[in-house]
């Protein structure tokens, strides 16, 4: 599915139109479609190929046209022409926090400033706060959001963006060339939030027809190598996937070799050279006569070195080896393991899909339960309901549980930490929720301390349970706000709390170091919610998931993983 890549590049469309100063109807309808496009739960691929593109509400013909123009070639053309006027370090002023198009072009047309060193220079002279409508706040956060973008500044992909990517190639070859065995290695199967490249190892009895057809496909913007057996492409949204074709005898060995991590490689090759083994991508060799004795499968290799096998996730040398060797690895979470989803929004707030459609998305997913859980209203948060908009969303509620029994929707809601620590709703309203979350959605500008004394005070309200997206990161975008967690962490242990794994895959927040820390440390438990605001995104669970299981946690560990009944239960402890 493309439509995550297809939204992205109309809102670079309508940030470098509105530099360009095009007509501002335009950039309104290129935002729009931008929206639309990342809330559709069909492929666009496929409505571009059966011609009902302009069906979609919000694109029209000449939107139409550039979708299917990019699905095609890479490429949208107004948007090259548009990028030629428009002077290249205006594009990345853009993504300095706070600063949008229209403030981008005052400064560009006022002071001069056409990048990053122009506009930190100004900022630094003093020469912006005398701007109307700048100031000297605003100056200041410039440099903040200067400093933040330099910090944040990676080639590294998020795992939302490449995993896709990946299926899809492999969906490819599988549809069109004669491959047996694939598997998607590397840090992408080791589910890193962030992957550097896409590693994908196939075996096949024809490796060169193989390489011809993926150098070839629509993903491809550059080809960096072609060889026999290996070739690297760039895709167009500028990731490195490099293919192997191996030996079906050293699939085992291959698989392992480059899922790595190479830390855990390094450790497991020093165990082989003590048994008297050689271990390297091509299987398991005795050192005396050379023979091999694993290879074929990744099991194999493993127990070659009398270890049990290793979770993929959990390969990163930092205790599992030691655990394999006495047979004492943890049984950690499974995907399948995951009962319900307790973190969404719907269009009673700012989600794209309404109660119904979310319940039965979450059907389809084989859960038996979700919490639906608006932002409240806090002043100034925007979307946030009142305590009557939420009654009469219980009401819908309670219809539709009567339609989808033995499936359960429940009432929660997200409640937003103030500044001072204290919540947007009195504790006596909080009575008709099933669950109450709450997180910090502003004000992360805080010292330390006053962020984690917020966060402590509201650890002893007993209708909150659950703490969201606990250190507030968005990956290559916004660091954490400074937070104390272990003290957190012991305050919440006090309570009872749960922490979340934000499954969204900007998020990924609690981290896993983060999580493993909370669960093998403080003996908290955790809740996995994707944030979804639309069904596509209820599919993020399987991020949550990977975080859960790198951090090394076990069904028990993880709340919505109970059965409904059990659930319900400890719903009434709350
Ligand atoms: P990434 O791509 O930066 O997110 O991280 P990885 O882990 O996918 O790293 P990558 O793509 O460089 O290599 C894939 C795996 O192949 C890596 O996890 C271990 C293995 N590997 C690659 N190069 C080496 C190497 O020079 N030495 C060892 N021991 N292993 C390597
Ligand atoms: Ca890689
Ligand atoms: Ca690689």
């Amino acid at each position: 599915m493309r439509n995550k890549e297809v939204a992205e590049k109309f809102y670079e469309l309508a940030e470098v139109a509105e530099l360009a100063g095009e007509n501002p109807f335009k950039v309104k309808a290129y935002l729009e479609a931008a929206r639309v496009i990342e809330n559709l739960t069909i492929p666009i691929e496929d409505l571009a190929k059966e011609d009902k593109l302009d069906g979609i509400k919000g694109v029209g013909k000449s939107i139409a046209e550039k979708i299917k123009e990019y699905l095609e070639t890479g490429k949208i053309t107004k948007l090259e022409e548009l990028k030629k006027v428009v002077p290249e370090g205006l594009l990345e002023l853009e993504k300095v926090k706070g600063l949008g198009a229209k403030r981008v072009k005052i400064l560009y047309e006022k002071l001069g400033i056409k990048n990053l060193e122009d506009l930190e220079k100004a900022a630094k002279e003093h020469k912006i706060r005398d701007l109307e409508g700048f100031g000297e706040k605003t100056e200041q956060k410039i440099l903040e959001g200067i400093k933040s973008l330099r910090d944040k500044r990676t080639d590294r992909f998020l795992i939302g963006i490449a995993l896709p990517i990946a299926e899809s190639i492999v969906n490819l070859l599988s549809k069109n060339t004669p491959i047996e065995k694939h598997m998607i290695c590397g840090s992408l199967r080791r589910m890193k939030d962030t992957i550097g490249d896409i590693d994908i190892l196939v075996t096949s009895k024809n490796p060169s027809f193989v390489m011809d057809y993926f150098v070839q496909i629509p993903f491809v913007k550059e080809v960096l190598a072609k060889g026999d057996t290996k070739s690297s492409i760039i895709t167009q949204e500028g990731i490195q996937v490099d293919l192997r074709v191996v030996e079906n005898d050293s699939f085992g060995a291959a698989i392992q070799y480059f899922t790595g991590s190479k830390n855990h490689n390094v450790r497991l090759r020093e165990i082989a050279i003590k048994k008297n083994l050689k271990l390297n991508e091509y299987g398991v060799f005795r050192l005396d006569d050379n023979a091999i004795i694993a290879g074929v499968k990744e099991t194999d290799v493993y127990e070659a070195l009398d270890l049990d096998w290793i979770p993929p996730e959990m390969r990163e040398d930092t205790g599992e080896i030691e655990l394999a060797m006495q047979h004492k690895l943890p049984t950690i979470v499974d995907y399948k393991d995951i009962k319900g989803d307790l973190h969404m929004h719907t269009k009673y707030s700012d989600g794209a899909n309404t109660i119904e459609e979310m319940a039965r998305k979450a059907i389809s997913l084989g859960y038996e339960y979700i919490v639906v859980t608006e932002h409240a209203k806090a002043l100034g948060v925007a979307h946030g309901l009142s305590i009557e908009e939420f009654k009469k969303e219980k009401e819908e509620i309670n219809r539709l549980n009567r339609k989808f029994y033995p499936f359960k929707i429940f009432l929660g809601v997200e409640l937003n930490i103030l500044s001072d620590g204290s919540i947007d709703f009195d504790e006596k309203d909080l009575d008709i929720f099933d669950l109450c979350l709450a997180g910090i959605h502003t004000g992360m500008n805080q010292s330390e301390s006053a962020i984690t004394e917020r966060i402590k005070k509201v650890l002893q309200i007993p209708k909150v349970k659950i703490i969201v997206h606990p250190t507030g990161r968005i990956i290559n975008g916004r660091s954490e706000y400074s937070v104390n967690i272990d003290e957190i962490f012991r305050e919440a242990k006090k309570y009872n709390k749960i922490f979340e794994i934000n499954a969204s895959f900007e998020r990924l927040d609690l981290s896993d170091v983060n999580a493993r820390k909370a669960v093998y440390e403080y003996g908290l438990k955790i809740a996995i919610g994707t944030d979804a605001h639309s069904t596509e995104s209820m599919n993020n669970m399987r991020f949550g998931v990977g975080v859960a299981r790198r951090a090394w946690l076990r069904k028990e560990d993880i709340i919505n993983t109970k059965s409904l009944k059990e659930f319900e239960e400890f719903l009434r402890e709350v």
